[in-house]
Formats: structure tokens, C-alpha cells, sequence
């Protein structure tokens, strides 16, 4: 059961699909107050589970921090960090023993529809309040139901469907912030292929525009760029450039004239072009809150496509500001003030506090605006919905230009609606081993939200990686469904093949390509049918208290567990088995051990080059084996399907698979119904 209830006067965020008429019974599972905004306030219960907000730091269950839906381009993920890229104002409050509460209150989900600043003290402030602090102008969505997975459900239904990748976005992805020319990506398809290396898709970072404009390609570095993206695809492999928020100002730029001349950019208080500055220098954000700018904007990526692109990652849409013309004046005048002074503590503090202050400042959001159907609204009360209504843009003109398929796409910046339109990446973490955790506790927060289509920089973004890190990390993301090496410029080089041991990374990859059927018919089951992928523990035990405690490990799709190795030098790990399960050791796709493990605590040894995977009971998977060479997804077609699993009596596996390209997918009454016997099994 859904409730909404509406606060004020709120702009369309266009996150929900669903028309629901607002209710006409009190707010009740929280005390609100309003005065100064919206502020809801409920008592924890000592058992009492927090899941959602999709893309932030610390744990699954995120009770004892506070998170700020205010998206931010903030490159130190830690621990402290209250806000990322994203905003995903969901959460489920998980109440157990609802039965026997003497209030009778009972679990729930609320959805806070504000695009603006909004505040979860998960009992931060008070151990045992959760508190919630949004704008006056909100729609506010409350659900009940029976349990986690029914309230997600509902939710995901109010939100409309996940995005649907192409096929080919499940395959082995390579991209650094570095690569510069047809040389060097004509070096990286080599790399893999030399050694029997499976590869999708490398990626185009900033270098490859003109100057950083948007739409240009730099012709001394892809003189037949037309061509060049033919003969990549001619080896399987797909280019996905990068787009970023901001239009470089520079006289005779087409998409900067268009702009200007159709008022399609954001302005400041004055009604000028509002003035920032990122990587060319001074830009202008397009604004893609108006649905006639969105239209434009977006109508400019066929430019790439008509070159044979047809994946894009959008970068930089918070919108990140590295300064504006306006603040950068004013520090400018202080910072020159300051010469020849003594600095003392204060003012040497100052000095620095300005100059950091210059990117990403709170006073630049509230000074431009948008203009959405002749209403002028302050970009901060909206902030979030900037990196939305980009991806939104790109994902509206595919539907024009290129109907009858799916295009990949994925978002740095998001708000919930936005995974109707792409995925999203975690944006830029560390070649840390703690990040392989964080990556793992944020995968089922961001399904929960409808974000379907992600994945972390594999390796790690900032600083260098090393070789153990990598392969864990590769084997912790087997299931991911965005599995993307990427790594900043100036850091060690990470791609797979520049390290001693290849035969490791080989077959790992190779499993990857060998479990696509899996992972690509549950994720399409998923986004079909509004469910998880990735799922905590205990939403498939929510019987078992010990489940709720199980923060690095995950159930992906129907039938699979998952608990990878995130800890330096670690030979294994401690596993829960909240049933008894089938595990599943693979060296390499030819090379496969299984054991029936009991319920319960086990230390599991886990070299590093080996993947192992614990299959539920009665469940099964279907696993590709490739017998002739396989470096990318279309090879599978190929393949032959075996199965492994853990079963006595026959099961039914709805095993979906389809074209990989095509638009439309299929009704659920044609998907295909597998029965596996014990006897099928080849492990
Ligand atoms: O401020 O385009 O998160 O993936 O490599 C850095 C360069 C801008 C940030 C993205 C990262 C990308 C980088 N970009």
C-alpha cells in the first residue's frame, strides 16, 4: 500500500510513474513537524534495520551516520563523506518482530520526492531516532507491505521500469582517463587480444575531444574517427566516449552558439549565460531541465552516433564547478589583498579556505537558474535533478535516433527516475582494498533505488593499484553488471595484461563470459519484473536474525551468493550460510570444484585466483562453455549451456535470453522454462 502525501508546493521531479491520488489519512509512521522545511522523526527499535539511499558510503544497514542527498563531485570517498554523486532519497526501515510490537508499528519504506537538500540522521545525532530533514515543498510517499522485498517492489513499481542495457554491456570493459589517440586504444584492444584476453569495450575519456568540447573529436589524434570506430567494431570491440555537463565557450562552437542563441543555457540572477568553469575553462551548463533545451542537448549526440558510437558515460553532472566567473573575481580581489601581508593562523586559513572553496561552492548553486515551462526555478532548490535530466536528455534522443535498439548509457550524477534512462558508475574511488567492500555494500542500496545497470572502477579510480587488488577486485565485481576497469591518468597502468600473472586474469574474464547467461537473464528477470539483483542477505532470510548482521556478502539474482575476498593478503574469508548451500570453486571455467557446505559459519580458503560462488538450494545456473576462442558476448551465442547448481528433485529455471539489442523484450509468458535434473548438472 502506497500513501502520498504532498507538502507545499513541489516542482515535477518526474521520479515516480505512478499517479496516486494523494491520501486523505494522517502521516503517521513518523511524527512530522513542519516548520523550517519538513522534518519526520521516528524511534529506532534496537532490531530495527535501515536499508536504501543507494549511492553513499558505509554499510548495507545504514543506521549509526547521516547521509545528504545533495549531489557532489567529492573524489575522497571515506568514511566521514555524508554525500556522493547521487541522491536516492529511499530508504526501508525493517521493524522485526512486528507481530509482537505492543504499538503494533510495523516496517515500512518512505520515499522523500525532494530535488533538493534532504538529511537522513540514520541515529547519528541519537542512536536510536531516525530523522529526516527535507525542503517545504515535497511529495512524500510512504509504503507498507509484507516485509522488505514486497516494499521495494512496490516502490520500484511507483518508480517505473530499469533501464535496459544492450547485451554487449555485460562483457569485459576497459577505460583509463589517459588513453589519447587511435594508437593507444588500437594498443589496448591488442593487449587483450594477444592474449586470448576477452574485450567489449574501451573507453574515450576527455582527451579525445577538441578542447573539451562536447560533440568535437580531436582530428590529429582520430583523423577517420568514422572509420576507426568501424575497425574496433570490426574486432568486437565498442568505443564509449565520455560526454561532460559543461559547453565550452568559444566563439564559432556550434553547440555553444545554439545555445546562447536559443537561451537553452542555465542562467545567472542577471538573465546572462551563467559562467563556470571545468575542463575547457569557461562553460555554460545546458539546461536540461527544459524539456526544449533537454531536447537539443540530447539531439547532439547523434553527431557520435552517426560515427557508429553507440555507448556514452555522462561526466561531471552535479554539475561540477571547478569555479565560477563570479566567485573566481571576488577571491581573486581577497587573495591580492593579501600580498605582502603577514598571515597570521586566521588569515593564512582563510586564504587557503577560499581558494579550496573556488570548486563545488554552495553559493554558485543558488546563484543560476533554470527555466522549465517559463518558471524560474533556483538551481539549488533542484540540484539534484541536473545529472537526471542529462541522462534523460541522451536517453529521449536515442529513443528518436535510434529506436529499435539499446544504447549504453550511464550517469555519474543521478536522482531516482533517472534508472528508467541509464545506469550509473560509483564515481571516482581509490585502489583501496576497503573500496572493494564499499562497492559491494552499495550494489544492493542502488538496486533497491531501480539503479540496475552499475559497477565501481574496477582496480580503483585515484592512486595505484597492485596486482592482488586487482584480481580480487575483478572477482568481487564478477556479477556486477557494468564490469569496468578504469583507472586515473598519472597512475600505474591497470589494464589486466600489464601485470606477471595473465593466465589468472584470463580465466577470471573467461568466467565472466562463461556466467553472461546467468547474469544477463537475471538482470533482465530483474528489470523486467521490478525486482533486485542484488539483494542483502537478509531480505532472502528475513527469518534469521544472523543474516541482518552480514555486511560483504550478497545474493545476486535467484539462485547465487556471493562473498568475495576484500581484505590485503587475506587466503580466504569467513562465510555465513544462512542455509545449507551448494559452493561452487573455479580456477577457470574448465577447472571446477563443488562441496554442499552446512548451514551456518565457515572459513572458506580462497586463493587469489580463485572465484567461489555458493549456490542456493533447489536453485540452478546456466553456465556457458566455451570451447573455441571467446573475446566477446556475441561468441556466446555459440557456446554450449551446461548447468551447475544444487538439486535433488527436478527445478524449473525461467531462463531469459533474447537478441541483446533489440528494443522491445519479450513478454514474460515467452521466456523460456528450463527444467534441470540432478542428472543435467555438471558440477
Ligand atoms: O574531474 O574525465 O569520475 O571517471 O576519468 C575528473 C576525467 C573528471 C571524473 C570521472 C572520471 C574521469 C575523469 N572525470
Amino acid at each position: 500500500m502506497i500513501q502520498k502525501y504532498v507538502f507545499g508546493q513541489p516542482v515535477n521531479t518526474d521520479a515516480v510513474v505512478l499517479d496516486i491520488p494523494e491520501s486523505q489519512e494522517e502521516f503517521s509512521v513518523m511524527e512530522l513537524t513542519e516548520s523550517d522545511g519538513i522534518r519526520l522523526c521516528c524511534r529506532m527499535e534496537e532490531e530495527d534495520v535501515v536499508y536504501g539511499l543507494g549511492e553513499q558510503v558505509r554499510g548495507i544497514n545504514k543506521r549509526g551516520f547521516s547521509y545528504i542527498s545533495y549531489a557532489e563531485d567529492d573524489s575522497i570517498h571515506i568514511e566521514s563523506r555524508h554525500s556522493l554523486y547521487g541522491a536516492h532519497n529511499f530508504l526501508v526501515l525493517n521493524r522485526r518482530n512486528q507481530k509482537e510490537n505492543p504499538d503494533g508499528s510495523r516496517s515500512f519504506g518512505i520515499f522523500v520526492d525532494d530535488p533538493g537538500k534532504v538529511v537522513f540522521d540514520v541515529g547519528e545525532t541519537k542512536r536510536d531516532q531516525l530523522v529526516i530533514q527535507a525542503g517545504g515543498d515535497c511529495v512524500i510517499y510512504v509504503i507498507e507491505g509484507e516485509g522488505m522485498k514486497e516494499i521495494v517492489k512496490q516502490f520500484r513499481r511507483l518508480i517505473g521500469q530499469s533501464y535496459l542495457p544492450p547485451k554487449w554491456a555485460f562483457g569485459y570493459q576497459q577505460s583509463r582517463w589517459g588513453y589519447q589517440n587511435e594508437e593507444d586504444v588500437r594498443e589496448v584492444v591488442k593487449g587483450h587480444h594477444d592474449r586470448g584476453i576477452p574485450l567489449e569495450a574501451v573507453y574515450l575519456d576527455i582527451d579525445y575531444m577538441e578542447a573539451y568540447k562536447d560533440f568535437t573529436v580531436d582530428e590529429k589524434k582520430f583523423p577517420e574517427f568514422k572509420s576507426f570506430v568501424g575497425e574496433m567494431k570490426g574486432r568486437g570491440v565498442h568505443l564509449v566516449p565520455i560526454i561532460d555537463a559543461g559547453v565550452k565557450i568559444e566563439k564559432g562552437y556550434p553547440v555553444y552558439e545554439e545555445g546562447v542563441r536559443n537561451h537553452y543555457f542555465c542562467k545567472d540572477e542577471n538573465g546572462e549565460d551563467f559562467v563556470a568553469a571545468v575542463w575547457p575553462g569557461r562553460v555554460h551548463f545546458p539546461d536540461v531541465l527544459n524539456p526544449e533545451a533537454r531536447a537539443w542537448f540530447g539531439g547532439k549526440y547523434e553527431i557520435l552516433m552517426e560515427q557508429g558510437i553507440d555507448g556514452f558515460w555522462n561526466d561531471m553532472n552535479e554539475p561540477a564547478i571547478f569555479y565560477s566567473e563570479k566567485n573566481l573575481k571576488k577571491v581573486m580581489e581577497e587573495v591580492i589583498s593579501l600580498k605582502d601581508e603577514n598571515l597570521d593562523i586566521d588569515s593564512y586559513f582563510h586564504l587557503t579556505g577560499i581558494v579550496a572553496g573556488l570548486a563545488n561552492n554552495q553559493e554558485d548553486y543558488k546563484s543560476f537558474y533554470h527555466n522549465v515551462d517559463g518558471v524560474k526555478l533556483r538551481h539549488d532548490k533542484v540540484h539534484n535533478l541536473y545529472g537526471f535530466n542529462m541522462t534523460r536528455a541522451a536517453a529521449e534522443a536515442f529513443g528518436r535516433i535510434a529506436p529499435d535498439k539499446r544504447t549504453l548509457l550511464f550517469s555519474r550524477s543521478s536522482y531516482t527516475g533517472m534508472h528508467r534512462y541509464g545506469g550509473i558508475w560509483t564515481g571516482d574511488n581509490e585502489s583501496w582494498w576497503s573500496h572493494i567492500l564499499l562497492s559491494i555494500q552499495q550494489m544492493p542500496s542502488l538496486n533497491m533505488c531501480g539503479i540496475l545497470y552499475t559497477g565501481s572502477d574496477i582496480g580503483g579510480f585515484a592512486s595505484d593499484t597492485t596486482e592482488d587488488l586487482l584480481m580480487r577486485w575483478l572477482e568481487a565485481a564478477m556479477f556486477t553488471p557494468l564490469m569496468r576497469n578504469h583507472s586515473a591518468k598519472g597512475t600505474r597502468r591497470q589494464e589486466v595484461y600489464q601485470f606477471e600473472h595473465i593466465e589468472d586474469f584470463r580465466n577470471i574474464i573467461r568466467m565472466r563470459y562463461g556466467l553472461v547467461p546467468y547474469i544477463y537473464s537475471e538482470y533482465m528477470k530483474a528489470a523486467l519484473k521490478d525486482e533486485m539483483y542484488f539483494r542483502p542477505v537478509a531480505f532472502d532470510y528475513p527469518e534469521d536474525s544472523f543474516a541482518y548482521q552480514v555486511e560483504d556478502q550478497l545474493m545476486v539474482g535467484e539462485s547465487v551468493m556471493i562473498a568475495p575476498v576484500y581484505v590485503q593478503n587475506a587466503k580466504g574469508r569467513y562465510v555465513y550460510l544462512p542455509e545449507e548451500m551448494r559452493m561452487i570453486r573455479m580456477r577457470s571455467l574448465e577447472d571446477l570444484t563443488s562441496q554442499v557446505i552446512e548451514k551456518g559459519c565457515h572459513y572458506i580458503g580462497m586463493e587469489l585466483n580463485e572465484l567461489v560462488i555458493f549456490v542456493k538450494k533447489n536453485h540452478v545456473l546456466p553456465l556457458a562453455v566455451l570451447e573455441n576462442e571467446v573475446l566477446t558476448t556475441a561468441d556466446l551465442a555459440e557456446a554450449d549451456i551446461k548447468w551447475i547448481g544444487f538439486v535433488e528433485e527436478p527445478v524449473e529455471y525461467v531462463f531469459y535470453d533474447d537478441d541483446g539489442i533489440s528494443g522491445s523484450c519479450v513478454p514474460e509468458k515467452d521466456w523460456r522454462k528450463v527444467t534441470v535434473r540432478k542428472t543435467d548438472l555438471v558440477y
